[in-house]
């Protein structure tokens, strides 16, 4: 075993409360960089010594140097066994598949998510805990305290570890098990959905596009959609991972899956659409013709779930993030379960899955899942979606009209204004936070505030207390305005403004969502006086 002492810091290394470290690459790459985190994690554990864990990553630019490291650094801590995906790639929800079907202590994902890839773009790190989910904020607490006084790793002086070939070897006295990335999680959704059902579907002549966004998910739903389910060759596009994502963002929204959006919009529209991020948790649904807010893809499954078998028992409740809308409130309470609202990030929703108080959870990100992982899904999603369209044999576009019908229509939209200076984005934040109490009653643009706070979170498991998790803007008339600043962006600060309106079952539900939510922006940027602040007139993403 070799220690290397590195010169200290202060190391910046994750912030408490984000999910994961992420930095530019050539950041990564610094010599010791990455190791003072992975170093930190193991300490902030009590230690690797007789531990096992899980490690993959999303194929990006620097993936298998870095899991060469991780895998000296785990032998030379006293690891007694990890488990890696061949090739170095492993999805995010199939990490937490393993970890929690192999009972190990955690596991380490390489992603930057659906941040762009490459030398010159983004990296990333998170570490997972034995249920399977990310590491919840007293440990990344734990962490980020050890980053900020390490001075040496430890690591093996070895060769590098082979991830090429399934089987085991040993790396010092610890053994590095190399396993199909796939198989496992192709199990587990056999477990859930009726494949017999989707497989008819597509042989009816059902057609669908994937688009996997040259990231992980490509080999997932080559296997799960073209060999097992019998989707034609070409249903999955931009399926093989790429070390810069082809040179895209490997983020499913309007924006960055742009073709499969126009292809979905064409006369030649296949009846389904889907994508999925760079790390394969986060999912875009869209229909022939029509586009799927994360919201609502939310509340359409919760409202449909039991006609999946892994559901068929019904949900025990269903937990939103905060911005998210509150489309699938409605559907809890029309089936008379619980429904939770957290702050944005999959490990808030942990506990309350853990405690069984919650089978679906969601974010307006393009992040779903349920209790089968501890992590959000995004093929799992498409495969709730496809169970749930072959069942009921209605389009997409029908799906939602009568979820509306029913429920009535949370318009939305989410804009974000990015690489924003970071005092700027802040001065727009404490503006805001200074005068929430003198905000009820004042009207503007047509719009009167009903309720006005800073988030907080009390989680009804362990009763820890999240504070400041957003600024919440509620109007009369069903309208919301959301502010927040987000934790995962490398380049300044991205304030991001979410916008949500009301309209209930007997409204036509037709309007343009941005035209539905003009008075609501109108008067939160007269609230705020964001544009000038932060010196913009356009956000740089609308999803
Ligand atoms: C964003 C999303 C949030 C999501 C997080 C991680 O965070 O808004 O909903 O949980 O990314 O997703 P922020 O702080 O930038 O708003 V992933 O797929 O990047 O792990
Ligand atoms: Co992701």
């Amino acid at each position: 075993m070799q220690i290397v002492t590195v010169a200290k810091g202060p190391f910046e290394g994750q912030k408490p409360g984000t999910s994961g470290l992420r930095k530019k690459t050539r950041v990564f790459m610094e010599p010791g960089y990455l190791e003072c985190f992975v170093q930190s994690v193991f300490n902030a554990i009590g230690g690797a010594k007789g531990k096992s864990f899980v490690v993959g990553g999303d194929g990006r630019y620097y993936n298998r140097e870095a899991i060469q490291s991780i895998l000296k650094m785990a032998a030379a801590n006293g690891a007694s066994h990890v488990i890696v995906g061949e090739g170095g790639l492993l999805s995010t929800p199939a990490v937490s598949n393993l970890i929690r079907q192999r009972g190990t202590d955690g596991g380490l994902v390489l992603s930057a998510s659906h941040n762009p890839g490459g030398v010159d773009a983004d990296f990333g790190i998170k570490y997972n805990i034995a249920n399977g989910g990310p590491a919840p904020e007293h440990i990344t607490a734990g962490i980020f305290e050890q980053t900020q006084s390490i001075t040496s790793y430890a690591t093996l002086e070895a060769g590098d570890v082979d991830l090429g070939t399934p089987g085991t070897s040993v790396l010092g006295d610890m053994t590095v098990e190399i396993v199909d990335p796939v198989a496992d999680y192709l199990a587990l959704m056999e477990k859930l959905f009726d494949f017999d059902r989707i497989a008819a579907l597509f042989s009816s002549g059902f057609t669908m596009r994937f688009d996997a966004m040259h990231a992980v998910t490509g080999p997932y739903a080559r296997a799960v959609l073209e060999e097992r389910l019998g989707a034609p060759a070409g249903t999955v596009v931009n399926a093989v991972p790429s070390e810069d994502f082809g040179g895209g963002h490997p983020d499913p929204n309007p924006v960055w899956a742009r073709d499969l959006m126009q292809e979905m919009m064409s006369d030649t529209a296949p009846d389904f659409g889907a994508a999925s991020d760079g790390d394969g948790d986060r999912n875009m649904i869209v229909g022939r013709g029509i586009y799927v807010t994360p919201s609502d893809s939310l509340a359409v499954l919760a409202a449909n779930a039991h006609l999946a078998p892994g559901y068929s028992a019904g949900l025990a409740g269903v937990a939103r993030s905060m911005p998210t809308s509150g489309a699938s409130d409605r559907v809890a309470e029309k089936l008379g379960i619980g429904s939770f609202e957290t702050p944005t990030g999959w490990k808030f929703f942990g506990n309350l899955l853990d405690a069984g108080k919650v089978t679906l959870c969601g974010e307006e990100s393009a992040g779903t899942g349920s209790d089968h992982v501890r992590e959000k899904d995004g093929l799992w999603a498409v495969l709730l979606w496809l169970n749930i369209l072959a069942v009921t044999e209605r389009p997409v576009a029908q799906m939602l009209q009568d979820h509306w019908s029913e429920f009535g229509r949370n318009y939305y939209s989410r804009h974000d204004y990015e690489a924003v200076p970071a005092e700027a984005a802040q001065a727009v934040m404490d503006r805001v936070a200074g005068n929430l109490t003198g905000l009820p009653g004042t009207t503007s643009a047509g719009q009167t505030v009903s309720a006005a706070d800073s988030f907080s979170y009390h989680d009804p498991v362990d009763g820890s207390v999240s504070e400041n998790q957003g600024l919440r803007i509620s109007f009369k008339d069903g309208g919301r305005a959301v502010l927040r600043l987000s934790g995962t962006g490398t380049e300044g600060a991205t304030l991001r403004v979410y916008l949500e309106q009301y309209a209930g079952p007997d409204d036509d539900h037709g309007l343009d969502p941005e035209a539905a939510l003009a008075d609501v922006r109108a008067a939160l940027l007269d609230i705020t006086d964001l544009e000038n602040l932060i010196g913009r007139t356009e956000p740089d993403v609308r999803t």
